[in-house]
């Protein structure tokens, strides 16, 4: 498989697992699941074919380890991302003192007075380090990286979530606990 066709193939599944699981006809269960074997045959019947083998590649590869498959390999989810309200029993876990959000410079003023929103999806997604925080900003314009005082936050009983070992989740960050880029 081609690196055009594994990006292909992620793209198709994060707009499916995090997005719109009916647009091909699917449910996920509460947290999250799709069941692979129908995640497949329903592709197929919305004329897109996925084999099984280019799926477990895709899980395996992705640089951002955006899926995950449950233990027997029967069912995969979006690790994070996700638009749809799910109850996606994340744990919560202690941050590192400081998390990393990448955004454009057209959103600094307004982050500064309103913090951190979900927007469309579920959490507000930050990085463990800077480099990936810049190009998770690099999406949306130019790119900008907001220090978070994490550590400071969880004690004073805001909760995170860990998605993947470079992603964490909070609901909201209220913007005393923001650190903007010098001009
Ligand atoms: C901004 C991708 C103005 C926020 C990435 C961001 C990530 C505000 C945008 C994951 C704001 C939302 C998520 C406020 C937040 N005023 N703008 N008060 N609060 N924003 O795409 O974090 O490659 O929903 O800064 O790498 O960029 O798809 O979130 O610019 O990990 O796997 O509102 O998705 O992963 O944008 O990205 P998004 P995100 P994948």
């Amino acid at each position: 498989m081609d690196n055009k066709r594994q990006i292909k193939i992620s793209k198709f599944l994060s707009y499916v697992l995090r997005h719109r699981p009916e647009s091909i006809g699917i449910e996920l269960d509460s947290a999250g699941y799709a069941e692979v074997s129908q995640l497949l045959e329903c592709a197929k019947d919305n004329g897109f074919q996925i084999t099984l083998d280019e799926l477990t590649k895709v899980v395996k590869e992705s640089d951002k380890q955006r899926f995950a498959l449950s233990d027997d390999g029967l069912n995969i989810r979006a690790s994070y991302g996700h638009s749809i309200p799910l109850d996606l029993d994340y744990s919560p876990g202690v941050p590192p003192d400081l998390l990393y959000h990448g955004t454009a410079e057209k959103n600094l003023e307004s982050i500064g007075k309103k913090g951190l929103a979900t927007g469309n999806r579920q959490y507000v997604h930050l990085s463990t380090d800077p480099d990936t925080a810049t190009s998770v900003g690099q999406r949306h314009g130019r790119p900008r990286v907001i220090v978070i005082q994490s550590g400071q936050m969880h004690s004073d009983g805001y909760r995170f979530f860990s998605a993947t070992n470079k992603i964490w989740l909070t609901e909201y960050v209220p913007p005393e606990y923001l650190v903007f880029p010098a001009n």
